[in-house]
């Protein structure tokens, strides 16, 4: 493979894919078979006037979380560009309703993360309470440990406790079964209840007001998408609104959180503990951050929640059919439509 920093072309009739990060080895060997595809074999994320460029010539721009493909981005689109086929769940990143106004069809790959993230996030809800990162850090240091007394690195007891899940869609709800074989007993806040037998079988109440479950909680698990009605969901009041036993977790997206009123809720001792996969300006994280985590107030991991080999393959098989699908002449499996909200 050429690496010239920069993306690699190649010519023919099929469709040109402009990939703009680094994928796995096998589906970009596929998507090379199929279509003329562009790769960025370094993995350097394509600055703004780079996406415009590649939507100028590209048939089919395969973006991933890193890459903003807004309004101004599409507004110079070729006549060409048919598909945008995002590698990943969320579609935050891309504006759908520009593209579709511009005819421009927009996919994503869900189902193949769901369980993946909410194992992540399952190993997140016992994270804090239970003190797994403080206990690995001493572990790493040859001196940290002075050995087994009663009153070691206690936590707090996750069993029994009541989770509040806000967004019961499927990551929401693979959460869910999972917490409740963990003893959780599991909440939730949907802009529609889910069907009665789910709710049966999670035995799960469905909360109207997420400001009554938000006051009611000892965990609380963002599992919404980002979009503009949830833009600072956790906003500063409702932050004021858990208890001081409460933890957070949040492996959705950042901007859902009001990320300044939940540090300060941490530094305050307000709330007990946060455990975080996103964040409001990733990849950048505050000082007061990284200083909580430092006194076991806060995990954070870098994106990682749905960071399997398995996942990003299937993720992988996912946008290449969508891209067929579509090059077929037909409505691709995972089309996404505008917002209506
Ligand atoms: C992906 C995610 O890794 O798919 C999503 O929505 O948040 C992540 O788990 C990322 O989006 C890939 O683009």
């Amino acid at each position: 493979m050429i690496n010239r920093g920069e993306l690699i072309s190649m010519t023919g009739k099929r469709p040109h894919v402009v990939v703009t990060r680094k994928l796995p080895d096998g589906v970009e060997t596929r998507m090379r078979e199929l279509f003329n595809t562009d790769l960025n074999v370094d993995d350097i994320p394509l600055t703004q006037p780079q996406l415009v460029a590649a939507v100028k010539q590209a048939d089919v721009l395969v973006p991933t979380v890193s890459d903003k493909i807004d309004s101004a981005v599409i507004a110079q689109a070729g006549d060409q560009l048919k598909l945008i086929a995002n590698f990943g769940n969320g579609t935050d990143n891309i504006d759908i309703a520009a593209a579709t106004e511009k005819g421009i069809t927009v996919t994503n790959t869900p189902r193949v993360l769901t369980d993946d993230t909410a194992d992540m996030i399952l190993a997140m809800i016992l994270a804090v309470p239970r003190r797994l990162v403080e206990g690995a850090q001493i572990m790493a240091n040859p001196d940290g440990w002075p050995g087994w007394s009663p009153n070691w690195m206690l936590g707090r007891r996750v069993t029994g406790k009541r989770l509040g899940i806000i967004g019961m869609g499927r990551i929401g709800s693979a959460v869910a079964r999972r917490a409740k074989a963990f003893g959780l007993a599991i909440h939730y806040h949907n802009p529609r209840r889910v069907h009665p037998d789910l709710e049966e079988e999670l035995e799960a109440t469905h909360w109207d007001s997420l400001d009554q479950m938000l006051a009611r909680m000892d965990i609380i698990s963002v599992n919404c998408p980002f979009t503009p009605a949830t833009f600072h969901l956790l906003s500063e009041r409702r932050i004021k609104l858990l208890r001081p036993e409460a933890y957070v977790v949040n492996a959705a997206r950042g901007e859902i959180i009001n990320e300044k009123a939940l540090i300060d809720a941490l530094d305050a001792g307000a709330i007990s503990g946060a455990a975080l996969d996103v964040f409001e300006k990733e990849p950048a994280v505050s000082p007061r951050m990284r200083q909580l985590s430092e006194q076991g107030k806060l995990v954070m991991l870098p994106h990682m929640g749905s960071a399997t080999v398995e996942g990003r393959m299937e993720m992988g098989d996912k946008v290449i059919i969508n891209i067929r699908t579509v090059f077929d002449g037909h409505r691709p499996p995972d089309r996404v439509l505008p917002n209506k909200d």
